[in-house]
């Protein structure tokens, strides 16, 4: 536990730890997620996304968040943000500025359950990820559109809603299988349902 202790002096509990490029973590990650984007055929909207999208890890794990590619970031699906409850009771309302490419984020997830995050600029594309730490628990562990809330809290939607519904992200699955990759979800679950203004 001492080390552990020591390891979260650097990192916020809401703010994390912001890194560039050249700049050496201040602790040794856990585990690594790359944020990224890659074209769809015939649609002028690319998939953004977590890789692994799903992962399971310990209770005190760091995990890096990677920008192979630019402007993400990582935020929890909190009540503070306006959104309904996906994350364990204890959890603040932790998120990454949006970050260039190069940038890292690193975060300590201290409370056992189920977190879903997003990327914010791209939550309704459907980047979506969700850490399971420790055991599938928790109000993120509920069915998409029954986590607690306010009255004014916002589900996941549009694609979000999709990919975090996949049975390949059921949070049983994720602690069975460890991670689950971007290609073991379904593309239905993918489908864009914005669509883009099209040329006369
Ligand atoms: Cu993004």
């Amino acid at each position: 536990m001492q080390e552990t202790t020591q390891q979260n002096d650097a990192i916020d509990s809401r703010f994390g730890y912001t890194g560039t490029d050249d700049e050496s973590p201040p602790v040794e990650p856990d585990h690594t997620v790359n944020l990224l984007l890659q074209p769809r055929e015939n649609i002028p909207i690319p998939e953004f996304y977590f890789e692994p999208t799903g992962l399971h890890i310990d209770v005190g794990d760091t995990v890096r968040f990677n920008l192979p590619t630019p402007h993400h970031n990582v935020n929890a699906y909190h009540p503070g943000f306006g959104f309904s409850q996906r994350v364990p009771d204890d959890v603040p309302p932790f998120s990454s500025p949006v970050l260039t490419q190069g940038d890292y984020w690193m975060y300590t997830f201290d409370q056992e359950g189920v977190h879903d995050i997003m990327c914010a600029p791209h939550e309704v594309f459907g980047m979506v990820g969700r850490i399971v730490v420790g055991s599938a628990s928790g109000p993120g562990s509920n069915p998409v559109g029954e986590a607690p809330g306010g009255d004014q809290a916002r589900p996941p939607e549009f694609t979000a809603a999709l990919v975090l519904t996949d049975p390949a992200m059921n949070p049983q699955n994720i602690v069975d299988q460890g991670s689950v990759t971007w290609s073991d979800i379904a593309a239905e679950s993918k489908r864009p349902m914005l669509t883009p203004v099209q040329e006369e």
